[in-house]
């Protein structure tokens, strides 16, 4: 008899998925002047779920019922109801044409009060018009918090590592604020989760191609979160007002936030060496988990990428991860190359269950 040892001692990767992200569709958003379909569509999700099937990554779970408990752990409850009424109160100012969209801003020198009416709600919650409130939104972005909470679960449960599949993304939503296609953020949520579960520290790397400003500033003067990201520069790329190397935390945080951006052009040799300079902080701070904000937009064929990582980068990107050794919990961001979303997504899972079971 001659058992497969390797096989054996594989990790075998946990996709937490619901269907329920399909009620969040149809919006649009503001792109060059005119209204267009938003990318953060519903092939996005099957794609990366058809993908996880297809190479038989792991079991894909549903996720379960967390309450909204955990959510306003991180989200100021009156923002968490603006969001699951506001589509409602849309129609009816405004009936059925169209999703909820913002178009006024309290920028500088104008107050920071919140308005009666939908429209005045919508500009001082939002970041952005490319974020457009659907009919489905709150549904589905509740559900991809207990997706990322599930996830979190299995990781406190002696999981080495889980993918929650989350749609709509997370990681430019602040307590009260949304943007980038983002409501609720899914990898705080699960983060501060796993304190709460009892972890001492937790660290949380961000490699979406653009930065996690939501996660930033939820975290920023926290002793208790280190908050790394590597972004495309906030002088070139969206989200434009935050991201820079010299935000490094405040108060009792100070030092707990690294920020890496980078100019268009980037290539793996450049992105790779922040990612080390990343993870060896990670190492530093010595947390008893890991979030990983799981963005592949920083992929060479994706829409809204100028950086040019390939394919089998992805892989390499896995292998990294794995090798700090700690429990990891993916959580899903953005990505918008559908055709190669399944497999640049499934191959960073793939990389580190590679890695980490040798
Ligand atoms: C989670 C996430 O990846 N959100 C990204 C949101 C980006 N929103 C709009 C960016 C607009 C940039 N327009 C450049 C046009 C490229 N063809
Ligand atoms: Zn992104």
């Amino acid at each position: 008899m001659c058992p497969d040892r390797r096989r054996d001692s594989m990790v075998v990767m946990i996709t937490v998925h619901s269907e329920d992200h399909r009620a969040h569709d149809g919006g649009r958003e503001l792109s060059r002047g005119e209204l267009v379909p938003s990318r953060d569509d519903p092939s996005r999700a099957e794609k990366i779920v058809a993908r996880v099937r297809e190479v038989g990554l792991g079991e894909v779970i549903a996720p379960d019922r967390f309450g909204s408990g955990p959510v306003t752990r991180v989200h100021a409850r009156r923002y968490v109801e603006f969001l699951r009424t506001a589509h409602e109160r849309w129609r009816e100012a405004y009936g059925d044409e169209g999703d909820a969209v913002p178009q006024v801003w309290p920028a500088r020198t104008l107050r920071q009060r919140e308005p009666e009416g939908i429209l005045g709600k919508l500009g001082y919650y939002a970041f952005d018009a490319g974020t457009p409130i659907t009919a489905g939104a709150f549904a589905a972005a509740s559900t991809a918090a207990d997706v990322a909470l599930t996830g979190a679960r299995l990781l406190r449960d002696g999981a080495r590592a889980a993918f929650a599949l989350c749609r709509p993304p997370g990681h430019h939503a602040g307590r009260d604020l949304y943007g980038g296609y983002c409501f609720l953020n899914n990898a705080a949520i699960a983060a501060q989760w796993l304190l709460d579960a009892g972890a001492a520290r937790v660290a949380i790397v961000d490699v979406d191609y653009h930065h996690g400003n939501g996660t930033q500033a939820i975290f920023y003067d926290r002793a208790d979160v280190l908050f790394v990201s590597l972004h495309a520069h906030p002088d070139q790329e969206y989200p434009y007002f935050l991201g820079h190397a010299d935000e490094t935390g405040a108060g009792p945080g100070v030092g707990l936030n690294l920020n890496l951006p980078m100019r268009w052009g980037t290539d793996w040799a450049r992105w790779s060496e922040a990612l080390a300079v990343g993870l060896a902080r990670v190492a530093d701070f010595a947390p008893e988990a890991l979030v990983v904000s799981l963005g592949v937009d920083t992929y060479e064929g994706d829409p809204f990428s100028r950086f040019a990582l390939r394919g089998e980068h992805f892989v390499a990107l896995g292998e990294r991860v794995a090798g700090v050794g700690l429990p990891t919990l993916f959580v899903m961001e953005g990505g918008y190359a559908v055709e190669e979303l399944g497999v640049n997504v499934v191959n960073v899972l793939a990389g580190f269950e590679t890695a980490a079971g040798v």
